[in-house]
């Protein structure tokens, strides 16, 4: 236990412990309102209903927060829109990454693991990055002296690697990666090197979290790219729960560039690590739509609706999993 760091005042905690009480409430309330569509085929109906959840529930917090990674540019959405002032206004300066409905698709099929998920930072904590762009990422445990592994690296070298730290044969690694037709080289590779593929249809924030957790898991890399939102959002987990992380931002067209230049990116092909993409105190929560791996979905119960949620703290890198019961 670190408790005394409660008392350290050259690492103080910005953001007040009661914020992740707080959060829990908003991923909660915006998992309940997708709940209501799930396995309904529609997707952007199920998206608009946990953003306006969401977005409702903020404005209860007494914070002055900043929506820094949202649903899209303040032209492009109503709601949540990257530089949206969300809270009472009252309380103190935050920024805020949010994916309301992380896994839309799943939702949308009544599949497993679709998430809400949300990280808050001080302050400029968090790398701003847009909801479309793209980011190449690798992830593997705390157990791993730095430097395992390396993005700029290919596939076979990095696996490879991780075997020999792991001191095991490249047959028991086992690597988690989306299934998309742009990693068909990523998986050959992965293929020809022996290694066990766990193949994920959407949702890589908990993918990336699964990664690190490979006692619990059995996943000991993360590998391939995907929403570079979703990058952020992962990291900001791995600062309260501890892992390694790389990213690099797929900046491949002018738009791109120029808005990432706009938004403080001076070098688009930066690797960034776990506290470049979420730096300071950092809080994550994500509370379950649909069952899932990391946490079970929203259960409609008669008289009640219960919720799962997993929320974390940097500072003094707690995760509590609350289970919540709401009167209908
Ligand atoms: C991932 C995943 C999301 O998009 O970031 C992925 O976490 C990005 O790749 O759940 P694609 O655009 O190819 O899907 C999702 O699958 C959907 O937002
Ligand atoms: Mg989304
Ligand atoms: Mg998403």
């Amino acid at each position: 236990m670190k408790l005394s760091k409660v008392e350290d005042a050259r690492n103080p905690a910005h953001l007040h412990r009661t914020l992740a009480l707080e959060m829990v409430r908003v991923t909660e309330r915006a998992a309940i309102a997708a709940a209501e569509w799930r396995g309904k085929g529609d997707e952007k109906a199920a998206d608009e209903a946990a953003v306006a959840a969401m977005k409702a529930e903020f404005d209860r917090v007494a914070i002055s927060g900043r929506i820094v990674i949202g649903e899209g540019e303040q032209y492009e959405c109503d709601q949540l829109y990257v530089g949206q002032k969300v809270g009472t206004g009252a309380g103190p300066e935050v920024d805020i990454a949010v994916d309301p409905l992380e896994g839309v698709t799943l939702c949308a099929k009544n599949q497993p693991d679709s998430i809400v998920v949300l990280a808050m930072a001080e302050r400029g904590g968090l790398l701003n990055v847009a909801r479309n762009d793209y980011m190449h990422k690798i992830a593997i445990g705390a157990a791993y002296p730095p430097g395992t592994v390396d993005i700029e690296r290919s596939a076979t070298e990095n696996v490879t690697a991780l075997a020999a730290a792991k001191g095991v044969p490249m047959s028991e690694i086992t690597a988690i990666v989306l299934d998309r037709p742009r990693h068909a080289g990523l998986l050959e590779e992965l293929r020809t090197a022996g290694v066990s593929v766990k193949l994920l249809s959407d949702g890589d924030v908990a993918g990336v979290i699964h990664a690190v957790n490979t006692e619990d898991t059995g996943v000991d890399i993360y590998l391939g790219s995907g929403g570079a939102p979703e990058g952020v959002l992962a990291a900001a987990a791995l600062r309260c729960i501890g892992g390694h992380m790389q990213g690099k931002l797929i900046l491949d067209t002018p738009d791109k560039r120029a808005r990432a230049r706009e938004m403080g990116i001076a070098d688009p092909n930066r690797v960034y690590d776990v506290a470049d993409l979420a730096a300071g105190d950092v809080l994550f929560s994500a509370t379950g739509i649909t069952d899932g791996s990391l946490v079970d979905g929203v259960r409609l119960r008669r008289d009640s609706i219960e919720t799962s949620t997993v929320v974390m703290r940097s500072w003094s890198q707690t995760t509590r999993w609350i289970r919540a019961r709401h009167a209908r």
